[in-house]
């Protein structure tokens, strides 16, 4: 039995609790109930202070940021995650909302208690295959980016078209413009590799260790760029030389054409002058997984041959095996490169789990086709 005066003791507890939870915001809901009996609103950041930070580096838990609006000059600040941000990630790029010490005096420390929507998200999995653990192993590379500079060297380590073609899976899928950028031009031409891409009219710069790099540095002025390649294709170089204060750490490369992985984490860099954007200079990655791209997305990496699947069958995988699948024909008449349909179909078994995606030489035929 329930008294009049329990009733009320029961109803004033509950619009307290109801008061509670309408303080919450979207965050909330992904803590685990902690175990403190504390309230959870007296311990909250009060986010309406919160002031605007970019994330140029993240280590061991501690986040870079720096604010807008200040110059090259300013102190970086230092920030951990607030606990309310539960399990999403903060990765480089991010655009976050900090509290606490933002002076970014020696040993302050702010919190990030705020992460703002992402224009984009970069993601690479470790494996293709969705069917396994490992290949689901998701990792956001960096948000926000407006450009994937795909870096490849035209020799040593050698071109892997099969690696270029998943980065631009990657790029479309992610809604990021894909630029290619071919190093160490001054060691082989990039004759091979251009002439793979010629319907794509995919924008590449050549690089060489005395070239100008005025038009990369047009094309990068006021966005943010990725730079994404495998390890020793000379991207931490090209970040030295565009940004001479970066002092990134370069590596060399074995005699079987492997780089060390000398860079181990992604960092922002603002570019100097005026071009007032930001690149980002990236591990070496030995391969680029696709098990979060749906099959049906892999096709945009391949523009070329979007419109030669207008007159497949209903359901067509455009796999080899798909008798009618029209893409046999659009290769035929000369429409797109054999070796791009290839590339497609190997990506599209990889995912399957048939095989390994790593593996250069199953298209043995093809020196460039490696991945
Ligand atoms: N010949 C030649 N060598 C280059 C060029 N660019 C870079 N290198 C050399 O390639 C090696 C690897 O360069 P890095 O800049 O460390 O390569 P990375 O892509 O940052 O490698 P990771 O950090 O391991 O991913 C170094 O010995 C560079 O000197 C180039 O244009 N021409
Ligand atoms: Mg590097």
């Amino acid at each position: 039995m329930v008294g009049d005066g329990d009733r009320q003791e029961l109803t004033r507890r509950g619009d307290v609790l109801a008061t509670r939870r309408r303080e919450y915001d979207e965050d909330d809901v992904r803590v685990r109930p902690g175990k403190s009996s504390r309230p959870r609103t007296r311990t909250r950041p009060r986010h309406e202070n919160a002031i605007d930070g970019f994330v140029i580096a993240v280590d061991r838990g501690r986040y870079t940021c720096v604010l807008p609006d200040t110059g090259p000059e300013a102190p970086t600040v230092t920030a951990m995650r607030a606990r309310e941000l539960g399990r999403k990630s903060v990765v480089v790029g991010d655009r976050v909302g900090l509290v606490g010490d933002t002076s970014g005096a020696p040993g302050a420390l702010a919190r990030i208690v705020r992460i703002a929507e992402r224009s984009s998200v970069l993601r690479r999995t470790a494996e293709d295959d969705a069917t396994t653990a490992e290949g689901r192993l998701e990792r956001v590379v960096v948000a926000n980016a407006d450009q994937l500079v795909i870096v490849s060297a035209l020799a040593d380590p050698p071109p892997r078209t099969g690696f270029i073609d998943r980065c631009l899976v990657a790029a479309f899928d992610a809604d990021i413009e894909p630029l290619l950028c071919l190093t160490k031009a001054d060691l082989a031409g990039p004759e091979a590799v251009l002439d793979y891409y010629t319907e794509l009219e995919l924008p590449y710069v050549l690089i060489r260790p005395d070239s100008a790099l005025d038009a990369l540095r047009a094309l990068l002025a006021g966005r943010v760029s990725v730079l994404v390649g495998h390890s020793g294709v000379g991207k931490s170089t090209l970040v030295n030389r565009l940004v001479p204060e970066a002092d990134r750490a370069v590596g060399t490369v074995s005699a079987i054409g492997r780089g060390r992985h000398t860079s181990t984490s992604a960092v922002a860099l603002r570019l100097p002058d005026a071009a007032e954007g930001w690149i980002i200079d990236t591990p070496g990655v030995r391969s680029f997984g696709l098990a979060h791209v749906s099959a049906e997305s892999l096709l945009h990496g391949f523009p070329d041959l979007v419109e030669g699947t207008v007159d497949c069958p209903a359901n067509c995988q455009h796999t080899a095996d798909e008798a009618d699948c029209a893409l046999d024909a659009w290769v035929a008449a000369g429409k797109a490169d054999p070796r791009r349909l290839a590339s497609y179909r190997r990506l599209l078994a990889s995912r399957s789990g048939e095989g390994d995606p790593r593996e250069p030489d199953r298209n043995p035929g093809d020196p460039l086709a490696g991945s």
